[in-house]
């Protein structure tokens, strides 16, 4: 009896306070700023961002890679939103060029395997030359609808459960050059670590010697 008790008085330890933290709201991966380094900084002229991916584009000037382009410097317009040291604009070449009507769409990926998804969510804000629909898992979250100002979107549903999609269909509508700043982007979601399976298990015996005792 002696050794019940003392399973069960761990167990109000083990049920009370290491519960409570099994599991946290942690940052979503994979929220990245274009021309990000992942470091706090940024990538060089012409670089590529690793992180968005291009999933197609009908830009004849497409330079071909599988990922965005920094635009160089040199070629950002004086009316776009300038660079900041955390993020700059990216295209599907370096120079920003484009022909009218091209529409070039960006993708981040989001691993949200080991998270709830229903307690996903995610905020952001960046500017488009000349327009950007924001889709998460193909569903609108948004629009940037300019290159001088900064725009704002956001969801807090629909994420699943494995890898979700954040995509940016950038539209060209004048100038021939066109490009993408994601200038702020965070997110957070439920995470249990790695410890929660086995303090629930223990929980659990606890509570089936509970059950045996008759308390
Ligand atoms: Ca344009």
């Amino acid at each position: 009896m002696r050794s019940l008790s003392f399973v069960c008085a761990m167990g109000v330890g083990l049920c009370i306070v290491p519960c409570a933290a099994v599991a946290q709201m942690i940052a979503i991966p994979g929220l990245f700023k274009t021309g990000s380094n992942g470091a706090g900084g940024i990538i060089a002229d012409g670089a590529a961002d690793l992180n968005y991916k291009i999933v197609s584009s009908t830009n004849p000037n497409y330079n071909g890679s599988p990922w965005g382009t920094a635009v160089n410097a040199s070629a950002i317009p004086g009316d776009w939103v300038p660079n900041i040291t955390s993020a700059r604009w990216i295209s599907d070449n370096a120079t920003a060029a484009t022909a009218t009507g091209s529409v070039v769409t960006f993708r981040l990926t989001l691993d949200l395997t080991e998270f709830r998804p229903e307690t996903a969510s995610l905020t952001g804000e960046g500017a488009a030359d000349d327009i950007a629909s924001v889709l998460l898992n193909g569903t609108p979250i948004g629009t940037l609808p300019g290159f001088g100002q900064l725009a704002t979107f956001s969801a807090s549903s629909g994420f699943v459960r494995g890898i979700n999609t954040l995509d940016f269909v950038v539209r060209d509508t004048a100038a021939n050059v066109a490009g993408l700043l994601v200038s702020d982007i965070r997110g957070t979601a439920f995470f249990p670590t790695p410890g929660a399976a086995s303090v629930i298990a223990a929980a659990g015996i606890v509570a089936a010697g509970r059950r045996r005792r008759g308390a």
